[in-house]
């Protein structure tokens, strides 16, 4: 029987998007959660030594460590053969969509909500501005891709494209965004999944 163990932190939307994939995919996993207040250097053990990037979230399967939160979702999809990991078609849709997500959404909407949640200088800052007309550009993209009335984001049958897509976008107040009734109503669906 295969162990996993999620090092992660239940602020982090990283985390979570692990957290949901083992949720959705059934997979029992132990949980330890990573005080992100302490210095990297003081974090404890394994996590500290077996965190490449000293980053949350960290994945041990059988204790082999996975880190970078859509390449753990990728080795998830691969391990169970589900959420994108059915076929080699639907593998190459899903990591077209997990880079864009690292690159856009992972990027401009979890910093816009740390920045609000987490810093100082909160909404005021250049880099603020910067993020939100970015993200007001990445939200119409996903709306305008969910306008043909498809389920989730490659077809009918949800994957780790839409787990990693949804990491930050729950919690819409933290970032002060609004979220288009057809990202909306994906979101729905998602929360709707077993498990
Ligand atoms: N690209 C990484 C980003 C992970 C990340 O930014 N983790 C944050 C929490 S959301 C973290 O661990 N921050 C604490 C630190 O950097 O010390 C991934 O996809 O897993």
């Amino acid at each position: 029987m295969p162990h996993f163990a999620l090092f992660g932190n239940r602020e982090s939307g990283h985390s979570y998007k692990v957290s949901l994939m083992l949720a959705v995919a059934g997979i029992a996993h132990d949980y330890q959660e990573i005080d992100l207040d302490l210095p990297r250097g003081e974090r404890p053990e394994p996590f500290r030594s077996l965190s490449k990037y000293g980053e949350v979230p960290l994945l041990l399967h059988d204790g082999k460590p996975f880190v970078q939160s859509n390449a753990i979702l990728l080795h998830l999809a691969g391990v169970c053969g589900k959420f994108g990991g059915e076929s080699a078609e639907r593998m190459e849709q899903v990591r077209e969509w997990l880079f864009w997500e690292a690159n856009r959404l992972g990027f401009s909407l979890a910093n816009l909500r740390y920045g609000l949640k987490f810093t100082s200088t909160g909404a005021a800052s250049d880099g603020q501005a910067m993020l939100r007309a970015r993200f007001d550009a990445d939200i119409a993209r996903l709306e305008a891709e969910l306008a043909d009335g498809r389920a989730f984001i490659l077809d009918d049958q949800p994957s780790i494209a839409d787990i990693a897509l949804c990491g930050y976008l729950f919690w819409p107040e933290q970032a002060n965004i609004a979220v288009p009734p057809g990202v909306q109503a994906w979101l729905d669906r998602i929360a709707a999944l077993p498990g």
